[in-house]
């Protein structure tokens, strides 16, 4: 039952002490949340696990790549498991390593050695590891402005992996128009653009999240008619459009704080994962809390974790045998590392 699993996770907690921690992102279930040593979005929980040096099991609650991330910045000593290898993230997976030694080639002969590569940290390590080897650097949705602005001090355009909504809705906020952005389709091995290829500053991967693009316009017109008092808060993966209708836009983190400071009886309109809408309602008693589509969006791969899957895993490392270790080759490893401090020692 529920109570038995839940009990025996934290009998698992108590046995193992300071020598396990579990990081839980904002996205996971409540069942799992309810462990969570630590909950943050995908960066923090890496760089949290990382100064828990006695820990010597960390259990990642969220997605493939943040556990990538987390067994790049902890020791090498220090094992990552995640409790379900089917947790991946479908815009991680948009851009392969091959797709981008592809695109980056036939860019080079385009635009010569004038790129400088980003990649969203919700890349897989061998993206990491490839904007570490050219030059480039992570960024992720709180810092994503401040990294562009550096990008730009290095060269003069930018390829930003694999969201093409943050790279567009980042850009745009910094004064880029519409007009200097191209989208490589890699798919089609094409750069879309209207207008003259000499004025393209920015060149989007065209990938998206499947959470956040199911935030539309249709939503926010529906909403402003029915009840113009909600105000409407996306996260920056929600398209361009979906982001400039809407009355603010932020990282996860942005959003939890925003609502914190919010007035009571204020009420919101959120366009973010619904795990987190749905604990944000919870714990704001005193204001009303939506998401923003009615048919509320979960992210599968993210839910993938659950109670079982979590005392399934734990259970492995109280046996000595962890299952899911979430190991990053080395070479891979030493090179996004490098993207990695890129972006940890200018935010
Ligand atoms: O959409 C996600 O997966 C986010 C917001 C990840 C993160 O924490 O950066
Ligand atoms: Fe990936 Fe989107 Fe899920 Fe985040 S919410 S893990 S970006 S699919």
């Amino acid at each position: 039952t529920t109570e038995e699993m839940e009990n025996r996770i934290r009998e698992i907690k108590a046995e193992l002490g300071e020598r396990l921690f579990i990081p839980g992102h904002h996205y996971q279930r409540d069942e799992v949340i309810q462990f969570a040593d630590a909950s943050g979005d995908s960066l923090q929980l890496a760089q949290i696990s990382a100064k828990n040096s006695e820990a010597d099991y960390v259990v990642f609650c969220g997605v493939h790549f943040m556990a990538e991330t987390a067994d790049i910045l902890t020791d090498d000593r220090q094992v990552v498991v995640l409790p379900d290898m089917r947790a991946g993230c479908s815009m991680a997976d948009m851009a392969d390593i091959n797709q981008t030694e592809k695109a980056w080639k036939a860019l080079g002969s385009d635009f010569g050695d004038t790129i400088l590569p980003l990649t969203y940290v919700n890349s897989t390590a061998a993206i990491k590891a490839f904007c570490g080897r050219n030059g480039g650097a992570t960024v992720t949705s709180s810092n994503a402005k401040k990294m562009v602005q550096w990008a730009f001090t290095q060269k003069e355009r930018i390829l930003f992996l694999p969201d093409q909504h943050l790279g567009r809705n980042t850009a745009f906020d910094l004064g880029i128009p519409l007009e200097q952005m191209a989208v490589w389709d890699p798919i089609e091995e094409k750069l879309e653009y209207e207008g003259n290829i000499d004025d393209i500053k920015v060149i989007l991967w065209k990938g998206h999240c499947s959470v956040h693009e199911k935030f539309t316009v249709e939503n926010i017109r529906e909403l402003r008619e029915t009840d113009p008092e909600f105000q409407i808060i996306v996260h920056p993966e929600c398209t361009h459009e979906v982001v400039q209708l809407s009355d603010d836009a932020g990282s996860t983190h942005y959003i939890i704080e925003k609502l914190k400071a919010a007035p009571a009886n204020s009420k919101w309109a959120v366009g973010t994962e619904m795990n987190l809408v749905r604990r944000l309602g919870q714990v704001h008693t005193d204001k009303t809390v939506i998401s923003l589509n009615p048919n509320m969006c979960p992210c599968l791969t993210m839910n993938r974790i659950d109670l079982p899957h979590l005392l399934w895993s734990l259970e492995s490392i109280v046996e000595g045998k962890p299952v899911n270790q979430i190991k990053v080759d080395k070479d891979v490893a030493k090179d996004a590392l490098l993207a990695l401090e890129r972006m940890l020692e200018r935010v």
